[in-house]
């Protein structure tokens, strides 16, 4: 079996109501549509979102450097050589997401040729994750009222909010009011590096009694010296999440003392590099969290497909509910969060059927 095509598919899906969050917003979903089919009819795919405000990578960026780089560089491999297409890609720094979806995309062919799940294929641990629901900035009042729509109807007991904001006492307010309304879920926060060292430490100081499970990206990792000061005086673990993307900038940040957690996202690092980040946070012994890349439903599926294949991933609610803003979606097939759980899909590969019609309308490449 070799790759005879690889598609990418710029498309577009508005929200329902933007994110905001302290390094960006979204308003609408500009992903890429990543196909890659095979001379013997099998079709692997993924999407790559495009996050200026985090990788650099744009939706035009991603289609120039697949269409124009990685397409010719994979193009007659066997699906099977990831790590060989891996090795090509590498050459060009970078342009995380478009590699990741290629990953993904490849490793939905061995999975559809094998007849078995992504999630059976990297380890089989589990067949649901637990959700988090991330809750972008707004009024204090206003993401309670998110917080117990997602908890009444999807069963969802986990929160990350997102804080960086100034002044501070705003984001304390909105945390310090989700914990007055739920006694027993569980909260985190995510500040995109939006606050300086010692304004995090005062936020943490004013949240103290909150019972916070950790905390992601409160200042910038430029800020060598103010992040070790941070964590030494922090109570809660300090996650790395954009600062970290790749194995060797997990190991500087949890060398230098800044971190003792990591947030494996999928649309980054794809499952292949997914693999290599668990495999090193677990030698580090460093905590982890699957994370959101606001991603859409397919990519959803492979932040869940990974998600339940290894014990250490299901440690953490997985963040894995933003889809449910989007105003539709390029899936034929629903994506169910019951109870606070979102299942592995069944199907061979990562169980993913497009539906036509909804690609025609939504792509933007005529
Ligand atoms: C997150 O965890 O930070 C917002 C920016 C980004 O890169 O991902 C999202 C969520
Ligand atoms: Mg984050």
């Amino acid at each position: 079996m070799k790759i005879s095509a690889i598609e990418a598919i710029p498309y577009a899906i508005p929200y329902r109501k933007p994110l905001r969050f302290a390094s960006g917003e979204v308003h609408v979903a500009e992903h890429v549509l990543v196909r890659i089919i095979t001379d013997d009819g099998l079709v692997g795919t993924a999407e790559a979102p495009a996050r200026p405000f985090t990788y650099g990578e744009t939706q035009a960026s991603i289609k120039t450097v697949i269409d124009t780089l990685f397409a010719p560089q994979i193009n007659g491999l066997s699906p099977y050589d990831r790590e060989v297409a891996a090795t090509r890609m590498h050459r060009t720094v970078g342009n995380h997401t478009a590699k990741a979806a290629i990953d993904m995309a490849l490793w939905d062919i061995v999975g559809q040729s094998a007849g078995i799940s992504v999630t059976d294929l990297l380890g089989g641990y589990a067949d649901r994750v637990r959700v988090a629901h991330m809750l972008g900035f707004d009024e204090p009042a206003v993401m309670v009222a998110e917080a117990e729509r997602m908890r009444s109807a999807y069963g969802i007991t986990a929160f990350k909010v997102k804080v960086g904001r100034r002044p501070i006492e705003l984001d304390v307010a909105v945390c310090r009011a989700l914990r007055d309304r739920f006694a027993d879920v569980t909260l985190y926060i995510d500040g995109n590096r939006g606050w300086t060292a010692a304004e995090s430490a005062q936020a943490l100081d004013a949240m103290a009694d909150l019972g916070l499970s950790f905390a992601e990206e409160l200042c910038p990792a430029d800020d060598v010296i103010g992040r070790r000061w941070l964590a030494a005086r922090a109570r809660i673990p300090l996650f790395a999440d954009e600062s970290a993307a790749r194995p060797a900038e997990i190991t500087r940040e949890v060398l230098d003392g800044g971190i003792t957690g990591i947030s494996i996202k999928t649309a980054r690092t794809g499952f292949t590099g997914s693999l290599r980040v668990l495999g090193l946070c677990e030698g580090l012994g460093v905590d982890v969290v699957i994370g959101n890349q606001i991603d859409g439903r397919l990519g959803s599926l492979c932040s869940v497909a990974f998600g339940a294949a290894f014990e250490r991933t299901t440690r953490r609610p997985a963040e894995v509910s933003n889809f449910l803003d989007m105003s539709d979606d390029l899936l034929q097939t629903p994506l169910l969060i019951e109870n606070g759980e979102l299942r592995v899909a069944e199907a061979p590969g990562l169980g993913v059927e497009i539906d036509d019609d909804k690609l025609a309308r939504y792509r933007t490449d005529g």
